[in-house]
């Protein structure tokens, strides 16, 4: 037999005025018995109020910021009662229940009944010591491990801390235990500057916080190794020298970015390895059969990483076009997301700017990036004597769990051969 139960607010004392701060339950919610409906409080006690049945709600009665007081209908509760208990909760009738009829398909004979709730009363001074919360959204934080004095104020009336904030504090702890804290890593610790001097604070750019952000999670979730070696770019130099003395006054030039792209492609076509992406439980390599490559572009604002796509079909005429859209997009902040996505490996060239060496991070998903620094001449020994070469940097990180210091090594030889003669790109 289904019986409908009341759920009223019990005998609170001489209490005129009770507030409703919190309403845990909407229709429809399977509730189980004593589990909290709602959260009342009054201007000395806060009080949990559990469900006197286990069963669906049907109907909730108060909303937020209502005011109730002993014997106010609360919810209704419909529930499966052996005849024998349904009759006695028929008996324990206390008062002519007021509830609406119950719309819904055929049912069995239902009995309203009015089971008084028990509420879980917490007096303030109780709790004087700590926050300013009901003894459910303290049970609640307990079970998540939080320390409900380190939130300082909630977002219900008079800073009183409720569900919502515990579960905002949660996220915040999680987000900032990624970027400042990893995986209880410790902290570094504040230092108040001003004590040394005058400062000024600047809020770091939407772009710094997230890159930070993916940049601390690559750091610390993938176990990279960096490979150095030099490309002997003399005669690639030559010809891009000549190409761009051919163009007219005003058309786009050729830098030798353009030509290490198609180099590094064609590694990534002899090397699958290169061009794929662990799957998330880390059990699969998933092996990609596009050649799109991601350039990083410095920006005002930061970094950030456009993809140039099916760069295997383009010419390097058309690279250095598509290159200098996008960078000149970024630099705009014009970007879209999708221009920064299905990237397969990254190039991040500081040549440019100068530079010697460095190591760069991988932007996983991916499983390699490859670092270029500024070209200069030098003598190389031939075997014979030294002659002037103009060598090239190259630094490539990989994700040592995919690839290995060999297969790295070879990777990065395969780039220097091409490099070395850029006609082979075409064989
Ligand atoms: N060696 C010597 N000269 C180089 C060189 C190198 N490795 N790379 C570029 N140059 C030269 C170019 O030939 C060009 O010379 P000219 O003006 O005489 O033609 C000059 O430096 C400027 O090049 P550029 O940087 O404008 O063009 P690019 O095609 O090489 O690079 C882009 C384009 C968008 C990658 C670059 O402008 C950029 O933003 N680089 C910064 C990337 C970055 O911040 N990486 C760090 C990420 S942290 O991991």
């Amino acid at each position: 037999m289904t019986v409908l139960i009341e759920i009223r607010v019990p005998d609170v004392g001489n209490v005129a005025e009770i507030d409703v701060v919190e309403v845990l339950i909407q229709p429809g919610d399977v509730v189980a018995l004593e589990q909290t409906v709602a959260t009342l409080e009054t201007d000395k006690a806060s009080m949990d109020l559990p469900s006197s049945a286990a069963g669906t709600v049907q109907q909730v009665y108060i909303k937020h910021g209502d005011k109730v007081s002993e014997g106010s209908l609360i919810a209704t509760v419909l529930a499966n009662a052996e005849p024998a208990d349904a009759a006695s909760f028929v008996e324990r009738r206390a008062e002519p229940a007021i509830v609406a009829p119950v719309e819904q398909a055929p049912l069995p004979p239902v009995a309203v009944v009015t089971a008084p709730a028990t509420a879980v009363v917490t007096t303030q001074s109780d709790t004087s010591k700590s926050a300013h919360a009901s003894p459910s959204v303290r049970l609640f934080a307990r079970e998540l491990g939080v320390d409900i004095s380190k939130i300082k104020t909630g977002s219900g009336r008079k800073g009183r801390i409720l569900k919502d904030d515990v579960k905002k504090f949660v996220k915040k702890v999680m987000e900032e235990g990624i970027v400042a804290t990893g995986a209880g890593i410790p902290s570094i610790p504040a230092v108040d500057f001003s004590v040394f001097g005058d400062i000024e604070t600047q809020k770091l750019s939407k772009i710094k916080r997230l890159t930070g952000q993916n940049l601390s999670r690559v750091w610390l979730n993938l176990p990279m190794v960096t490979y150095h070696e030099e490309a002997d770019v003399t005669e690639m130099e030559a010809f891009r020298n000549a190409l761009n003395a051919d163009k007219a006054k005003g058309e786009l030039k050729i830098t030798g970015l353009m030509f290490i792209i198609k180099a590094l492609v064609a590694a990534m076509q002899q090397f699958p390895s290169f061009n794929a992406s662990l799957s998330a439980d880390g059990e699969q390599l998933i092996l990609k059969k596009y050649f799109n490559i991601g350039v990083a572009v410095d920006t005002p604002k930061g970094l950030v990483v456009p993809v140039l796509r099916d760069v295997n079909k383009k010419t390097v005429n058309e690279l250095a076009a598509e290159i200098a859209e996008k960078s000149e997009k970024a630099r705009q902040g014009k970007l879209l997301p999708a221009d920064m996505q299905g990237g397969c490996m990254t190039i991040s060239s500081l040549g440019g700017i100068g530079g010697t060496a460095f190591t760069p991070i991988v932007n996983a998903p991916e499983v390699a990036i490859l670092g270029v620094t500024r070209a200069k001449m030098q003598p190389v020994w031939n075997g014979k004597e030294f002659e002037p070469k103009l060598m090239l940097p190259l630094d490539l990180t990989y994700d040592h769990r995919v690839i290995d210091g060999a297969e790295g090594a070879r990777f990065m030889a395969t780039i220097k051969y091409y490099l070395g003669d850029i006609r082979r790109l075409l064989l």
